[in-house]
């Protein structure tokens, strides 16, 4: 059977009866979107967890139903996750023991040559690994799919994003995120999920940054916001002030749309969003965005005529009942209907 076929006999209202992603009947082949996971937190410096993100949203994914009311058809590009590469998965968990130790030491005030040396090997590691995600996310792109990563912490996305520039030159990055993350390096580390942005804009892949839901940086960070002027942030509180004084959400969504080229690329930290939508992931702030909000934002992008070219979502702690899992396999169902 090939690919139409697939699409006539399939029935979109039954449960998911096979164990792909959303319980679609299509072959690796004939997807047009690729999840890669990337089961990764080495660094995390708070709560742990998210390298259970791609397997428990994988399983959640099952329970959303295919109808989306702005894309019916969404679900026939097809959406398919790579395994999770068990090399890397093992080397991740001890480098994080590792960290964990260093952690320590670096909270005492101890940092030593024993430590500086652990911290050499992980900064090592980890720029393999996104070296690793770079070339995966490629062979994706050079077929002609769509790539979204799956992590994993903030970090995973860097080698998505070389790749994306790679393959597509210039593009913005639409970055959904409670946190900055343009610190220069956090805790020792180079690639920490705290400085994923900065890596981006130090490595020149983007043409402009738009931050949606800031809620929570630093003076160092709100110093380079200021500075920058490749970066746009949209805070909480300035996006509500706005919304309070009379603006509705259509008139902020303009606003950010503004600020994007033709070309976005997206990237979408769970912790943008309400807390009562991913209470477990790893630095949750009150505040932020809806779901709503989030899909209205999305569809006002593409209506001006800009394409969604690639993203990732991250930090998805599976969570107690699976709820953070759930919402996950949601959010990453709304992003894939929304690439170009
Ligand atoms: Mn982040």
């Amino acid at each position: 059977m090939n690919k139409q076929e697939k699409i006539k006999s399939f029935n979109p209202n039954e449960p998911a009866l096979n164990s792909n992603l959303f319980g679609l009947p299509f072959n690796e082949d004939e997807c047009d979107i690729h999840v890669l996971p990337a089961a990764w937190e080495v660094t995390v410096s708070y709560g742990a967890g998210t390298m259970e993100g791609p397997k428990e949203i994988a399983i959640a994914s099952a329970q959303v139903d295919l109808y989306d009311e702005g894309y019916p058809k969404g679900w026939e590009r097809g959406i398919w996750m790579h395994d999770i590469d068990q090399e890397w998965l093992i080397k991740g968990e001890s480098l994080r023991l590792l960290a964990t130790r260093y952690l320590q030491a670096y909270e005492l005030g101890e940092i030593g040559p024993k430590e500086l040396k652990i911290q050499k090997n992980i900064n090592e590691q980890c720029g393999l690994f996104h070296f690793w995600i770079q070339k995966q996310t490629a062979v994706i792109l050079k077929k002609g799919k769509r790539a979204i990563l799956l992590g994993g912490d903030h970090s995973t996305s860097l080698g998505t994003i070389r790749a994306h520039k790679e393959h597509y030159g210039d593009f913005g990055v639409l970055q959904i995120d409670a946190h900055a993350d343009l610190r220069s390096s956090y805790e020792g580390f180079e690639y920490s999920h705290a400085s994923i942005m900065y890596n981006v804009l130090q490595e020149h892949l983007a043409t402009s940054l738009t931050i949606v839901g800031l809620r929570d940086y630093c003076h160092q960070e709100a110093d380079l916001i200021a500075s920058d002027n490749r970066i746009n942030a949209f805070t909480d509180r300035g996006m509500n002030k706005a919304l309070f004084a009379g603006q509705t959400w259509t008139q902020v969504c303009r606003s950010v749309v503004n600020t994007l080229p033709d070309h976005v690329y997206l990237s979408v930290d769970i912790d943008g969003f309400d807390p009562s939508l991913c209470p477990s992931t790893g630095t949750p702030v009150p505040g932020g965005l809806s779901i709503a909000q989030f899909t209205y934002l999305l569809d006002a992008v593409i209506a001006s005529g800009r394409k969604i070219i690639g993203g990732d979502l991250v930090e998805v702690v599976p969570g107690k009942d699976q709820w953070d899992a759930n919402v996950g396999a949601r959010v990453l169902s709304a992003i894939s209907h929304r690439l170009a």
